[in-house]
């Protein structure tokens, strides 16, 4: 089913209020980068992450090197940024 994209400014919103996130217009998704300790503490991290993501159905692109996590989030279906982009970015957020 199609999902709606967001309005630039439900996005700017979001980004005004998580400068760490920026907005990568290529992909229309919103990024950010974690570092952590050591590859214990990222993949730690990311477990968390995969709870939540499969709870919402909606996945992240994402990679891992070391002790960096680079999360994109954008959705495929709306073929761009969604309100469920949002939601999953503040979920993250409280972790
Ligand atoms: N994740 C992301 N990031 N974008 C999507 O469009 C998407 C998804 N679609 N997870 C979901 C799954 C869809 O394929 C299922 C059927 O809900």
């Amino acid at each position: 089913m199609p999902i709606a994209k967001l309005s630039g400014a439900a996005r700017d919103d979001f980004l005004g209020d998580h400068p760490d996130w920026t907005h990568e217009p290529a992909r229309d998704a919103i990024v950010r980068s974690f570092a952590f300790a050591d590859f214990s503490e990222a993949f730690a991290f990311m477990t968390r992450v995969a709870l939540i993501v499969e709870r919402m159905d909606h996945h992240p692109d994402w990679s891992n090197v070391y002790n960096r996590v680079d999360i994109a989030l954008t959705t495929h279906d709306a073929g761009g940024l969604s309100a469920r982009d949002i939601a999953m970015a503040q979920a993250i957020e409280t972790l």
